[in-house]
């Protein structure tokens, strides 16, 4: 993952005395939970922040196929094959919703694509790690969707309508996801010592990657506090990774696994989980594209898009003749 480069023209948090006249009517109406709709006027860094975090997201989606796409020629039944087969049709689809509403701040499909496959854009640092056992399509379901749930359902209720809108079937998808994953790791808990093992293993190296996957610490975020203004973000990054850290330790011990953070513990007087810290000099190495599978997923995208080439061709070329045929009836008629 590199740098995606993108200027959003946000560099610190403007008081409410420092904003012109449009600026202060637009965040009058976000306080108010005034929902922001594409035709409506939006300040240019709003209308950027929007289009960085939404296309990352649609990104995000697009290649979290293929950790898991990895597997469906081998998992482990039928019904685990269809089940498997589905999510991953459903993260296509969260895809494209994310790509439209995108689409409605006025950058088209193709530039967004173009960022991803050049290496421009960002997309979700753990869709970079290798999912090297069946449990590890458990782990994504129960961890990755578990996080991904806990950060969008805030965002059901976000500023802008057509982001907002999307996450609501989204999120219910997300649900079943989350649901699907747990049962692999249940099963597998329950299964032989060797099948326990299995999904001890996964859930050592799925774990770290998830909590880094909620983003930096909050000192570190650079893009939060404006955000947060905006409420394109609800919560933080911190806030949303602790909750993430509350729901998912006792369905560990439910599964009879070892979360693998000694530092992690209870706490009476804040009545949330303690927990040691990540190593963030991987999650930076990640982002600039030194994780274990940036090359193969960004080539994979990139081989997809060039494979496809005909399919779009041939849109085009039915699309140009169904026109043709339009305009010379319309010529009759007149
Ligand atoms: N990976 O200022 P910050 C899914 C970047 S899909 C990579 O805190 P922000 C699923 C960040 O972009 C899951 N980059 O940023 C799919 C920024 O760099 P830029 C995807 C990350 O935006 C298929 C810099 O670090 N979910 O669950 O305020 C199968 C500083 O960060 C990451 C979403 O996209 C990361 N993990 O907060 C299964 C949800 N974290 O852009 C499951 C929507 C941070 O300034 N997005 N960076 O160059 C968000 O909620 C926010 O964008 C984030 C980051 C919380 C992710």
């Amino acid at each position: 993952m590199y740098a995606q480069n993108v200027d959003t023209g946000v560099t610190r948090l403007r008081s409410k005395d420092e904003l012109s006249d449009a600026e202060r009517e637009f965040q009058d109406r976000i306080d108010n939970d005034i929902r922001i709709e594409p035709k409506d006027w939006m300040p240019e860094g709003y209308r950027k922040t929007l289009i960085r975090q939404i296309s990352q997201h649609a990104h995000s989606e697009i290649v979290g196929q293929l950790p898991e796409g990895n597997w469906l020629t081998r998992a482990p039944s039928l019904k685990r094959k269809l089940i498997l087969l589905a999510k991953v049709q459903d993260e296509a689809g969260h895809g494209l919703y994310l790509y439209s509403a995108a689409e409605t701040l006025g950058v088209s499909r193709d530039e967004m694509q173009d960022a991803l496959h050049t290496g421009k854009a960002k997309y979700s640092s753990i869709f970079n790690y290798p999912t090297l056992t069946w449990a590890d399509i458990g782990a994504i379901g129960w961890l990755v969707d578990g996080s991904a749930i806990i950060n969008q359902v805030p965002i059901c209720r976000c500023s802008f309508g057509p982001y907002a809108r999307a996450m609501v079937r989204v999120c219910k998808e997300e649900s079943f996801h989350q649901r699907q994953g747990f049962d692999i790791m249940m099963t597998l808990a329950q299964g032989t010592p060797e099948q326990k093992q299995m999904a001890q293993d996964s859930l050592n190296r799925w774990w770290w990657p998830s909590i880094m996957m909620h983003g930096p610490r909050d000192e570190d975020s650079v893009n939060s506090a404006q955000s947060m203004e905006w409420k394109i973000k609800l919560f933080t990054n911190d806030e949303l990774r602790q909750k993430f850290i509350d729901q998912t330790v006792p369905q560990a011990e439910y599964l009879g696994l070892t979360i693998p953070d000694p530092d992690l513990k209870w706490n009476e007087e804040t009545g949330h989980y303690d927990y040691g810290e990540p190593n963030w000099d991987e999650f930076w190495q990640v982002l600039k594209g030194h994780g274990p599978c940036n090359r193969e997923r960004l080539q994979a995208r990139v081989d997809a898009h060039e494979n496809g080439a005909w399919v779009r061709e041939a849109a085009v070329a039915y699309a140009d003749k169904q026109a043709a045929k339009r305009s010379t009836a319309v010529s009759q008629v007149a």
